[in-house]
C-alpha cells in the first residue's frame, strides 16, 4: 500500500474541506500501517514549516469509545498551526464538521524515550491545563475504523489550552463542563478519563514509544476528552471548565 499516497489524500481533504470515503471500507489494513501513514500526514505539515508541539490521546474515556463506536486508545500529533487563541481563534470555514470536547493538557518538563509508569510520570511533567480539543474527522459522516482515525490523525484539528497550572498530587474528582454560548452542553469528572488523567499520560509515552512519536520537553500532551464531543455549528464561544484548574476557550469565526 502507498502510505503516502493516503497521507496526501486526507491532507487534501482537510486543506479543501472535502471528507472523503473511509479506507476501511476499500480495503484492510493493520495499525502499524495506519501509524506509518499519520507519520506521511504530519510530515506533510512540517515539510509547510509547522513544527510537532504535542501529542493527543483518543478514547480514553467510555463515553468517546462509545460515541464513535471503536475499543481501544489511540496517539496522535500536535502541530503548531492547530493551537487556537485569542489571537488565533477557530476558524469555521476550514474545517469540515468541528466538534469540541473537554480534556486536560500536560506540560513536559524533560524530553521521554520510554514507556514510564504512572508513578514515574509526575516527574516528567511541569504544569496542567484545562484544555479544549476541536476535532474534525476527514472522513465522510465523522466515521471510521480504529485503522481510519489512526491514519487520519486522530482526528486533529485544533486545541486550546488555559493558563498552566502546578501539578497537584492527585487529578481525581475534578468536575469538567463545556459551554457553548455560556450553556453547559456537557458535563463530565476527571475519573472519566481513565479512572485518572496521569494513567492517560503513562498510556502516551507507552504508544509513542511503540509507533516513534517525540516527546520532547516543553511539547503539550492531551489526555483525550471526558464526555462525548459536540459539534460546532456556527459562530460560538467554546469554553471548557475544570475544578481546580480554571478555563480554557476560544472564539469561532
Ligand atoms: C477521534 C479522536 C478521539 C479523544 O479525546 O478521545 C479524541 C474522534 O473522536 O474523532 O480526541
Ligand atoms: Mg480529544
Amino acid at each position: 500500500m502507498d502510505h503516502k499516497a493516503w497521507a496526501k489524500s486526507l491532507h487534501e481533504s482537510a486543506r479543501t474541506q472535502t471528507p472523503r470515503a473511509q479506507f476501511s471500507t476499500e480495503q484492510t489494513y493493520t495499525l502499524d500501517d495506519a501509524y506509518r501513514i499519520q507519520h506521511e500526514l504530519i510530515a506533510e505539515r512540517v515539510a509547510e514549516g509547522h513544527s510537532i508541539v504535542g501529542v493527543k490521546m483518543g478514547f480514553t474515556s467510555r463515553a468517546k469509545m462509545v460515541q464513535m463506536g471503536v475499543d481501544d486508545m489511540i496517539i496522535g500529533q500536535l502541530t503548531a498551526d492547530m493551537h487556537i487563541s485569542n489571537e488565533a481563534p477557530l476558524e469555521r470555514g476550514k474545517c469540515i464538521h468541528p466538534r469540541a470536547e473537554p480534556e486536560i493538557a500536560f506540560r513536559l518538563s524533560k524530553d521521554i524515550d520510554r514507556a514510564l509508569s504512572v508513578d514515574e510520570v509526575m516527574e516528567y511533567v511541569d504544569g496542567v491545563a484545562a484544555a479544549v480539543e476541536v476535532i474534525d474527522s476527514r472522513y465522510e459522516n465523522f466515521k471510521f475504523s480504529l485503522e481510519d482515525v489512526v491514519a487520519d490523525n486522530c482526528s486533529s484539528c485544533g486545541y486550546a489550552v488555559g493558563p498552566w497550572c502546578q501539578i497537584p498530587l492527585g487529578l481525581n474528582g475534578l468536575d469538567m463542563v463545556q459551554f457553548f454560548n455560556g450553556t453547559a452542553v456537557a458535563e463530565g469528572n476527571s475519573d472519566a478519563i481513565l479512572d485518572n488523567p496521569f494513567e492517560a499520560l503513562a498510556a502516551a509515552t507507552r504508544l509513542a514509544h511503540q509507533y516513534n512519536i517525540p516527546l520532547k520537553a516543553g511539547m503539550t500532551v492531551l489526555a483525550g476528552a471526558a464526555t462525548a464531543a459536540h459539534f460546532i455549528l456556527e459562530t460560538e464561544e467554546v469554553e471548557v471548565k475544570v475544578d481546580g484548574l480554571g478555563s480554557a476557550g476560544f472564539k469561532v469565526v
